[in-house]
């Protein structure tokens, strides 16, 4: 069975569950198994909960689709920035030397490591899509660290559930479960197309998750806090992006 009637055969499956049994019931066995999203608000987050709970269940390895280097994107757009203030501007004019990454939350070892640190640990590139949730897209390399190498630096609890990345640029933060937290393509990108990362795509650090849409790849990462539940954190929806009536989980 391919893996699209397969996921529509477990949508379906799942919905039927929600119909014939109650949502109560199919809400506590989502929660059991980790398959309820942040923001699925009571009732009727089920849309949200339905494909969060089907990539979950099908695919929750699957690899975000690399490209050859003759894809590179000649002139990639980038966002215009105009959260970044004096405080960023004096940094970038220091070099980022002075740049640090917080780690802390629910880890066994809180690290604050600066751009050094991170590129002395062993990295990984990939040439993937930025998709952005408006239609545009552009393919770059990206080369940084693996979000996973650095939890397990951090030593993140057996209790943690989620991972919440803080920008420099206010209000932007988001957070990942630790399924695509610990995903091998999900990079805190401190490079791109074999130079350091410029400003305008999120340098000198961002988060890149290939699997998820464009928004999710928060630049000027700053924070990293291990966290159980998503409560105390903004509105408690996980990130920004739902309080603004966008998907926590935004999978492609
Ligand atoms: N700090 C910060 N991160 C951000 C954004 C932003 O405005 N500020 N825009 C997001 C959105 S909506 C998209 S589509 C991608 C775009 O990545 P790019 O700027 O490299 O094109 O960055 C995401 N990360
Ligand atoms: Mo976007």
């Amino acid at each position: 069975m391919s893996s699209f009637s397969r996921r529509k055969l477990i949508t379906a499956g799942l919905a039927t569950t929600a119909g014939a049994a109650g949502l109560a019931v199919a809400g506590r066995l989502g929660a059991r198994y980790g398959l309820v999203p942040p923001d699925c608000r009571g009732f009727y987050g089920p849309g949200e909960a339905l494909t969060y709970a089907a990539q979950r269940i099908i695919a929750p390895h699957a690899l975000a689709r690399e490209f050859p280097r003759s894809m590179i994107s000649k002139m990639p757009f980038a966002n215009v920035v105009r959260g970044l203030d004096d405080a960023f501007h004096r940094t970038e004019t220091a070099g980022f030397a002075d740049w640090r990454l917080a780690v802390d939350g629910m880890v066994a070892h809180p690290l604050s490591l600066s751009l050094a640190d991170l590129r002395s640990m062993p990295k990984r590139s990939q040439i993937t899509e930025v998709a952005c949730e408006e239609g545009w897209s552009y393919i770059a390399e990206w080369i940084g660290t693996p979000l996973s190498d650095v939890l397990r630096e951090a030593g993140v609890l057996p209790q943690a559930r989620y991972i919440v990345y803080q920008s420099f640029e206010r209000p932007w933060w988001d957070s990942l479960d630790m399924n695509d937290a610990l995903h091998p393509q999900t990079l805190l990108a401190w490079g791109m197309n074999d130079g350091d990362l410029p400003v305008g795509f999120g340098g000198p650090l961002r988060m890149r998750v290939p699997r998820q849409l464009g928004y999710k790849s928060v630049k000027y990462i700053v924070r990293l806090t291990a966290t159980e539940s998503m409560k105390g954190f903004g509105a408690g929806l996980g990130s920004a992006a739902p309080e603004a009536g966008y998907a926590w989980y935004a999978g492609i």
